[in-house]
């Protein structure tokens, strides 16, 4: 089965938090792949990966990294398809992270989500809400999560 989201993440250290994404789209029955590839460490095989992403028939790309996080920016410079960028926890509490994948310049978006794991998940659930534009039997799928999710919040009485 052909991979529809990749997965990156600037270092192993980010996967703690970013299995949480794959485990996301296992849930889901999405077919993804989750590799460390760095903007600093291995900037052309990362262009590489992600320049080859769309002929590989992937869809989205998410993009995970901590500090100076270029990654989702990067990515994003090399491809046309949609990035969503992850901030990681890091020295400064992931406010780094955060301002350096959100504060992208007009022209080359990358779609930014919470620091840490809600962004991983969330990240997952939102590639997951694009692929569902032309997917009946996922958009079902994610229906029926945001209804189990409320019926869970629905049976908590506290006291
Ligand atoms: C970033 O630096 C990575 O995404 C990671 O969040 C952070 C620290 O990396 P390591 O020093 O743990 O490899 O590039």
């Amino acid at each position: 089965m052909a991979q529809l989201v990749n997965i990156l993440m600037g270092s192993k250290s980010d996967w703690e938090v970013m299995k949480n994404a794959s485990e996301t789209l296992q849930q889901f029955g999405v077919e993804h792949e989750s590799r460390v590839l760095s903007a600093h460490r291995t900037p052309h095989e990362t262009a590489e990966y992600v320049a080859g992403a769309e002929a590989r028939g992937v869809q989205v790309v998410i993009a995970a990294a901590g500090g100076a996080a270029h990654l989702a920016g990067v990515c994003a410079a090399h491809t046309l398809l949609p990035v969503l960028g992850v901030p990681m926890e890091s020295k400064l509490n992931g406010l780094d992270s955060l301002l350096s994948t959100v504060q992208m310049p007009s022209g080359i978006p990358v779609g930014t989500l919470a620091v840490g794991k809600a962004g991983a998940v969330n990240a997952a659930l939102l590639a997951v809400a694009i692929l569902a534009n032309k997917d009946p039997e996922l958009k079902k799928k994610l229906k029926k999560f945001r209804e189990d999710q409320s019926a869970k919040i629905l049976k908590e009485i506290l006291s």
